[in-house]
């Protein structure tokens, strides 16, 4: 039994005793829950040693408390709590992952209108039932619609793109104390994961309180979960945890590797710790009670006998880099600042912000050296597209504009829509004069997989058609991509020397990082694209950089990290 699941059973007696309206024992639980998931030492380990007496140690943990833990230690449950769940029959720890649903209303809801469930308290919002409580307006019915609707479709997690910037805020805050050494962002936002559970991040300090306590009362945390001296953990108003851990300079290594994870790469290591004979663990690599490495990653992946001594976190999903690295075979993947272009960007001729001008003075601040114009075309009457003619009149703008010189290469595109039956919505003719031609699935989301992957294949098939925009649909915690034969369509790019897109926006990234690893192990180029509609979204590459380093990705397999050239001429070729 961890800390963990200690204090959150405490915390959900409290919950319980709240909603049983018992005074100040409910925040007695809460206090030393908070202090027990902070706790260094493991409860059972204390238990064991001192009994009920050893538990009591705990700062805030007085006799009632103990007793309690004693008995959920022995037994699993605890006999007060299993009874205030016979009186509140309700479904606590889903209902309270609600934002904005606390202890008293879970009673309220249960007593007036006999919501148990999520689902219950779904339908009761639906029907305008909540707003008619007491305590309760129509603005709390829509926001306890917007929680249902966030812990059902993302399971909790959040896109990371929505929450890197107040990540980054944090971490700069956290780095302008002058209590800290070290700053640094852990867990699966340093692995880049496209969706993240919480926010974990690692500081080297002497005077650990003073950044706790600076921590704990930042104006974004509206709970504190624990507030211990080397571990913190608060909720924010955007709902997401973060948890902080200080650390010795000495650890700071073995403590970055274990909190990066991934948990399924850290067990690899360990065990492999474990055959080598020593023990690994978030203090460090030891020899029986020595010491051998931790100051840093790289000390430890050498100690463990890596011939790579840094894998990039984005990798360390045991995905076969510790067997690559341990030979010194994991590929170079593409690097942050590695692409050179851009190949798809909207402007004001659609439903872009900004004018072709605009657009490409923009990537080129963000260090590109040629951009491709791909406007969407006519079947997409709601952005404006262009037709034939029209598509025509914008390209020659484009000549006039690098007659002019920029400084920045721009290129002729367009985004076509495949329609229904596989065909485009601009003739052959007109797409055979652009540089870079990109077709996408527009419409029609509802195809059988079959359908959709036949579809998809004869738009490939077209030699006008360079890159396959958009390849999968998704819309990352709001749609689901469309059926897709994946396989198929990785083979038909082979053939057809189609480019598969990698799209940059953080709540796209249609390609998922397998996705990637196989159509380059298929052979197949891949590009990364910002789809920026305004020259402010070029910021986004970054995503999709990141996105490709998941999926193994090198400079080779990604066409826009090449110079306009050798790009242009591979695209000529495959037409
Ligand atoms: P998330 O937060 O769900 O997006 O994913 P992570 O990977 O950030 O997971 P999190 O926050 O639960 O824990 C951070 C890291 O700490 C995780 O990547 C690996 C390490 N870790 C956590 N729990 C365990 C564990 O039970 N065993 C091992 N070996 N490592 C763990
Ligand atoms: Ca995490
Ligand atoms: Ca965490
Ligand atoms: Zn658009």
């Amino acid at each position: 039994m961890s800390n963990d699941e200690i204090a959150k059973v405490l915390n959900e007696l409290a919950g319980f005793l709240d909603m049983d309206e018992v005074q100040f024992k409910p925040r007695a639980f809460e206090k030393a829950a908070e202090v027990i998931s902070a706790f260094e030492q493991e409860i059972p380990e204390l238990y064991k040693e001192g009994g009920l007496k050893g538990i009591m140690r705990i700062p805030g943990v007085g006799v009632g408390i103990a007793e309690r833990i004693e008995e959920f230690l022995k037994t699993g449950h605890i006999k007060d709590l299993d009874k205030l769940k016979k009186k509140y029959p309700v479904d606590y720890q889903q209902l309270r992952r609600v934002e904005g649903v606390g202890p008293k209303h879970i009673k309220k809801l249960y007593r007036d209108l006999g919501i148990r469930t999520l689902e219950d308290l779904e339908n009761a919002a639906k029907k305008g039932k909540i707003r008619k409580l007491g305590h309760f307006g129509q603005k709390s019915e829509e926001n306890i619609l917007r929680g249902i609707d966030f812990v059902k479709s993302s399971g909790g997690r959040f896109v990371l793109g929505d929450i890197l910037p107040l990540v980054r805020l944090i971490e700069e805050r956290l780095g302008a104390l002058k209590e800290t050494k070290k700053v640094v962002v852990a867990g699966s936002i340093r692995r880049w994961k496209e969706t993240i559970g919480d926010i974990d991040i690692l500081v080297v300090s002497k005077k650990p309180r003073k950044v706790m306590d600076f921590f704990v009362k930042m104006p974004e945390v509206i709970d504190v979960h624990a507030h211990g001296e080397t571990k913190s953990s608060v909720k924010l108003s955007k709902g997401i945890d973060v948890d902080l851990r200080v650390v010795e300079e000495k650890s700071f290594g073995a403590a970055l590797n274990y909190f990066t994870g991934s948990k399924d790469h850290n067990v690899a290591l360990r065990q492999l710790a474990i055959k080598k004979g020593y023990k690994l663990n978030e203090y460090g690599l030891y020899k029986g009670a020595k010491f051998v490495a931790g100051r840093n990653e790289e000390e430890l992946y050498k100690a463990l006998g890596f011939k790579q001594t840094f894998i990039p976190p984005e990798m360390r999903e045991t995905k076969g880099e510790i067997e690559a690295a341990l030979k010194g075979e994991l590929p170079e993947i593409i690097g942050y600042k590695d692409l050179r272009g851009d190949l798809q960007t909207q402007t004001n001729w659609t439903d872009g912000a900004h004018s072709i001008e605009e657009m490409s003075l923009a990537a080129k601040k963000a260090g590109l050296e040629y951009i491709v114009i791909t406007d969407h075309t006519k079947a997409l009457a709601m952005t404006g597209g262009n037709d034939e003619k029209r598509l025509l009149k914008q390209w020659a703008e484009i000549d006039g504009l690098n007659k002019k010189g920029l400084g920045v290469k721009i290129l002729k595109g367009a985004e076509v829509n495949i329609l229904k039956d596989g065909s485009l919505d601009i003739d052959d003719k007109t797409l055979s004069q652009g540089d870079v031609i990109g077709a996408a699935v527009h419409t029609n989301f509802n195809m059988s997989k079959k359908d959709m992957t036949e579809r998809i294949k004869r738009a490939m098939k077209n030699p006008n058609v360079d890159i396959l925009f958009h390849p999968t649909g998704r819309l990352i915690n709001k749609r689901e991509a469309y059926e897709l034969d994946m396989e198929e369509i990785i083979k038909t790019a082979k053939n057809s020397g189609t480019i598969l897109e990698i799209d940059a926006y953080p709540d796209r990234l249609d390609l998922k990082d397998d996705h990637i690893r196989s159509a380059i192990e298929a052979g197949v180029k891949l590009s990364i694209d910002s789809d920026a509609h305004n020259k402010n979204h070029f910021g986004v590459l970054e995503f999709g950089v990141a996105q490709a380093r998941r999926g193994w990705a090198t400079k080779k397999d990604i066409i826009n990290a090449w110079p306009a050239e050798k790009m242009l001429k591979s695209l000529k070729d495959a037409r």
